[in-house]
């Protein structure tokens, strides 16, 4: 419903015209129409449909014209006219609760104040009060304002963006001309939150790009509307930035808005030493001006003595020295994932049976799958006792049959008690082929009693895996107090790996963490911990961020062949060479 899009507009015509002081009248018609389309319980387009737009209170000819040119176009023209009349800052002034257009205008006009920014540094100054009857409690309501408007521009986790963007690209490149296209920025670095989504296309009609984009069905609001750039507010609120390009400088364009924005600058410093110049539509010799590069991203590295860099690694961490020696690092890719080692069913709290987990990864082309549930302690979670995971085990053991192109392996998420003993005895993880171990208690303990009660578990001979070593949920929890180095020296000494866990709100470890554990030669995993199905193709933002932190294949345990994966699970158990490998199914489909 588009019901509140056109509330917002009016509302905003209404404080543009007030700022104006126009007539009153007209002020007072948009917001009258604003309300009431906000309170309409009925779908303004299908109102419009039966031409019945006037029978809300309040909309006239007039504006029901306005109503349906929107609509059809997804702007209204006379609304961005008045717009284009004041700073857009402006505009943003008045979102602040407690600033209406009549103290905005006062700011804008005898203050010069058209930044968020500007009124957020004066009003911390205690500089506010005093100007035109602000009192300090208004001053500091409007800090509260402030902060409650940049809250809602927070950024988006990755796991939120991707399938927007992704499904932006899929509707613009079914458009008539248009040739390539690609997502940009953070979101194609693939940085755990990014603010806006950025999308380059090229196309031989860049109009009619431009139109599609301002007209998709999930577009909220038109922010801006060029001939080559164009800016939405998504229904989702995350901003999308789209720019049309020739293709000639499609690679430049990439290179440059895809940044970040110091390996941007770095690839510049590199050109200007070779007597080039580099902007977003291409590599140009500075002395006559001629392109030397500019359709390819390839080209463009090439064009300053440089391999290709992937996206993931464009932070300016390392990886313009790294890439100049020929010594970037082999990042661990999606199809290199045999199979994941952490995922949930029904006996848990998963929401599929074992059999439609196993053949979900079957279809997913994995070699094999470990189905981990809880232990008991995780009572939230219906943990299963002892006994419960025997019989558990049995069942997973039974579908094997049924599969026989993908290993089927039991595991357990066991609980890591609150002193760093495991939540299962030694002779019950003994029975399971590979076991994870968690926290999901007592997340406040003092660091060092965390650390040690982590260690003592990646020390147990029959732990091969931390999950979410850090405990932390993307805006929700902070990650608990614990020293991370000790964490990964002692999985480093007993060959153990540390989980990323790609579930989208948890990223743990992130990049930065991941990274650190690389450099220290830690084994990684990267599991899903997929609690429904859908869950399963989270793997790609758990794989994004091994690479983002440098990871190489050999590094990831579940790119190993089952073989490998359950000889290495084995080799630290008292029993290890003693007990011949089960016959299992599960051949080598890659
Ligand atoms: P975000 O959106 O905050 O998650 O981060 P980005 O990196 O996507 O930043 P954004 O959307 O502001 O700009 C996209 C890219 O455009 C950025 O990564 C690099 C490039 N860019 C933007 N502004 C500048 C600039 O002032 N200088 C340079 N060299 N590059 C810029
Ligand atoms: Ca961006
Ligand atoms: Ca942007």
């Amino acid at each position: 419903m588009k019901n509140f899009e056109l509330a917002r507009l009016f509302d905003l015509m209404a404080d543009i015209l007030e700022i104006k002081e126009e007539n009153p009248f007209r002020i007072r018609a948009y917001r009258r129409a604003a309300q009431n389309l906000e309170s309409l319980t009925e779908d303004v387009e299908a109102l419009a449909r039966e031409e019945r737009l006037e029978e809300i209170p309040g909309v006239g000819k007039d504006l029901a014209g306005k109503i349906v040119e929107y609509l059809r176009t997804g702007r209204i023209k006379d609304v961005e006219a008045a717009k284009r009349g004041i700073p857009g800052g402006v505009v943003d002034l008045m979102n602040v609760p407690g600033i209406g257009p009549k103290t905005a205008k006062l700011l804008y006009e005898k203050e010069g104040i058209t930044t968020l920014d500007r009124l957020e540094k004066l009003a911390r100054a205690g500089k506010l009060r005093g100007l035109h009857g602000i009192q300090a409690k208004t001053e500091a309501n409007i800090l509260k304002g402030i902060a409650l408007v940049r809250g809602g521009q927070a950024r988006m986790p990755l796991g939120r963006a991707l399938p927007l963007g992704q499904e932006l690209v899929r509707a613009l490149g079914d458009v008539p001309g248009v040739k390539a296209i690609e997502l940009a920025g953070s979101l194609r670095r693939m940085k755990e939150t990014v603010g806006d989504i950025d999308v380059l296309a090229t196309s031989t009609s860049p109009a009619k790009v431009m139109h599609a984009f301002t007209t998709l069905p999930q577009v909220a609001e038109v922010l801006e509307r060029g001939e080559t750039k164009a800016a939405i507010r998504h229904r989702e609120g995350i901003q999308v930035d789209l720019r049309v390009l020739e293709p000639e400088c499609f690679g430049a364009a990439l290179a440059y808005f895809t940044g970040s924005k110091q390996h941007n600058i770095r690839i510049r410093e590199m050109a200007v030493k070779k007597g080039l110049k580099i902007s977003e539509y291409g590599v140009f010799r500075a002395s006559t001006g001629r392109r030397v590069a500019g359709a390819t991203e390839e080209e463009v590295y090439a064009a300053v003595g440089l391999p290709w860099i992937p996206p993931e690694l464009r932070e300016d961490l390392g990886e313009v020295e790294a890439a100049a020696k020929g010594r970037l690092p082999d990042l661990v890719a999606l199809g290199d994932i045999r199979g994941d080692l952490h995922c949930h069913t029904k006996a848990t709290d998963g929401s599929h049976t074992i059999d439609e987990l196993v053949a979900a990864a079957e279809t997913r082309g994995y070699e094999y799958v470990v189905v981990t549930d809880h232990s008991l302690s995780a009572r939230v979670a219906g943990g299963l006792s002892a006994d419960e995971l025997a019989a558990h085990v049995g069942k997973i053991r039974a579908v094997q049959p049924k599969h026989p192109r993908i290993a089927v392996l039991a595991g357990s998420e066991c609980d890591i008690l609150a002193d760093g003993a495991m939540d299962y005895s030694d002779d019950v993880l003994a029975r399971l082929d590979l076991v994870i171990g968690g926290v999901h208690s007592r997340f406040k303990q003092p660091r060092r009693e965390m650390t040690k009660r982590i260690c003592r578990a990646l020390a147990n001979p029959y732990v091969s895996v931390l999950a979410h070593p850090t405990g932390r949920l993307i805006g929700e929890r902070e990650p608990y107090d614990v020293d991370l180095e000790e964490v990964f020296r002692t999985a480093k000494q007993h060959g153990k790996a540390v989980e990323i866990n790609a579930y989208p709100s948890r990223l743990d470890l992130n990049d930065v963490h991941a990274r650190r554990a690389r450099d220290l030669g830690v084994l990684i995993a990267v599991n899903t911990d997929a609690h429904v199905l859908d869950h399963l193709s989270t793997i790609e933002l758990g794989v994004a961020t091994a690479r983002r932190a440098w990871v190489e294949k050999s590094g990831v345990v579940n790119t190993w062949p089952a073989k490998k994966l359950l000889a290495w699970a084995r080799s630290s158990r008292p029993e290890a060479g003693r007990r011949p490998l089960a016959a299992r199914g599960g051949g080598s489909k890659r």
